[in-house]
């Protein structure tokens, strides 16, 4: 298994393998609201039996995909993630989205300054859409109009976490503590 310590993550033949990203975690009532909203989401659903909502303990907004690293560049990118310079901030849930591509259904948050900046000490590219996505494998040929949960929180940490390609539970394996 892998091991996660305070500030070091050691690479083992689990995690050798997978995909490594930066994301804030999606948790307590905001991760409920958006639970409920995947079931009315899919509710509105022709064919929702093809369609994967994403578990709740998955639930996060990616910063920075970072794809499989080596063991050099998972110590690289934790010495970034050291040097990151951010303070709390607080992000509000906004519109509903679709990424055709990758067939996802998510909804956006507002417009944040803190946020553009914690993403861009990550450099993340240009076309960085923040967001959180909820339903996989949808064909949407248009949005719901859905009441969308009217909800703030506040962000104090982001999390390196690893997937296994699996589906199951992310692993966070550290955690950055916003000032
Ligand atoms: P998402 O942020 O739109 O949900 C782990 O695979 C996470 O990294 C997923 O949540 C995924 O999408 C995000 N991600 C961003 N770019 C990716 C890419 N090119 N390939 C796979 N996942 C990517």
């Amino acid at each position: 298994m892998a091991v996660s310590m305070l500030n070091k993550v050691v690479m083992d033949d689990t995690t050798r393998t997978g995909r490594w990203f930066f994301a804030i975690a999606i948790e307590g009532p905001i991760a409920e609201k958006l639970t409920e909203l995947q079931t009315r989401w899919l509710t509105t659903l022709r064919q929702s039996d093809k369609v994967r909502p994403i578990i709740a303990n998955n639930l996060h907004l990616t910063l920075r995909f970072l794809g499989p690293l080596s063991d050099d560049e998972l110590s690289h990118w934790q010495q970034r993630s050291r040097k990151i310079c951010a303070q709390s901030f607080t992000l509000q849930l906004a519109n509903l989205g679709y990424f055709p591509r990758a067939k996802t259904g998510w909804i956006g948050v507002k417009p944040s300054t803190p946020l553009t900046s914690l993403a861009a000490q990550l450099d993340v590219s240009e076309r960085w859409q923040p967001h959180i996505s909820l339903l996989r494998a949808l064909s949407a040929d248009a949005l719901p109009e859905l009441p969308l949960p009217d909800a703030s929180w506040s962000v104090n940490a982001f999390y390196l976490y690893h997937s296994d390609g699996s589906g199951t539970p992310y692993q966070r394996m550290q955690r950055i503590t916003l000032g």
